[in-house]
């Protein structure tokens, strides 16, 4: 059955595949799954066909014959389920790699974006600089315990799994930071997920959605 996604048509990235359809990709061409991507508007993310697959009005989505699905997360972890490839075969450890995939989204990802928005959003602000220092403190907090449990393994538990590609999408919004900086097994990290073929090819698919949309 063909599997469609959905993507910005303009990312505001510009090409840097920071935004959450990456994931997906990167996932789909994990586990081997050729897909479609439908490229939206802002306009018609909110717009009802959309808001009918996606209730926020954003992309990512999933659809796959009868299947619809949303959230980043949840896609991963269905492409996860259904292939190989993403998750172990044994138990524990398939349930201790979806651990991290939660990891990643709830515990890591918060003040990573928090952090990104605030750049975008707050900078006029009075208190911009010192909402500034709390949310890279509490970033760093959490890089300094990611850090310590990879110590010199390649991935977080075992062989590369969904987790990892959800925790390494996420500090990749990092990329060329001094915060990431500070972590140089993370940066190796990030740069081990980024090395993957399969990622190669899912970055290679958004950037060529920019560089049409903005030919010269
Ligand atoms: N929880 C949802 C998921 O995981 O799928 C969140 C999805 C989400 O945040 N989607 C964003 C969206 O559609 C795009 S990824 N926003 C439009 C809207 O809400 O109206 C977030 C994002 C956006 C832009 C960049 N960027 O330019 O760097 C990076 C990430």
């Amino acid at each position: 059955m063909t599997i469609t996604i959905t993507a910005f048509e303009r990312s505001p990235d510009r090409g840097k595949g920071l935004a959450r359809d990456m994931r997906v990709r990167w996932a789909l061409e994990e586990a081997g799954q050729p897909y479609g991507v439908r490229l939206l508007s802002f306009k018609a993310l909110k717009e009802p066909a959309h808001l009918a697959l996606q209730p926020f009005g954003q992309i990512p989505t999933y659809e796959e014959g009868d299947l619809a699905l949303f959230g980043s997360g949840a896609i991963v972890l269905h492409i996860a389920e259904r292939h190989g490839g993403l998750l172990p075969e044994d138990a524990n450890a398939r349930a201790r790699a979806i651990a991290w995939m939660f990891a990643a989204l709830n515990t890591v990802e918060p003040p990573i974006f928090d952090r990104a928005l605030a750049r975008i959003l707050e900078r006029d602000e009075p208190w911009y600089e010192q909402r500034l220092r709390v949310l890279e403190d509490s970033i760093r907090k959490r890089l300094g315990a990611l850090s310590s449990r990879l110590g010199d393994a390649d991935w977080l538990d075992g062989a590369f799994s969904a987790g990892d590609l959800l925790m390494v999408t996420v500090l990749l919004r990092l990329k060329g930071s001094a915060l990431l900086d500070e972590f140089p097994t993370l940066s190796a990290y990030v740069a081990r997920g980024e090395a993957r073929p399969a990622y190669k090819r899912a970055f290679d698919a958004q950037l060529a959605v920019f560089t049409a949309a903005s030919p010269g």
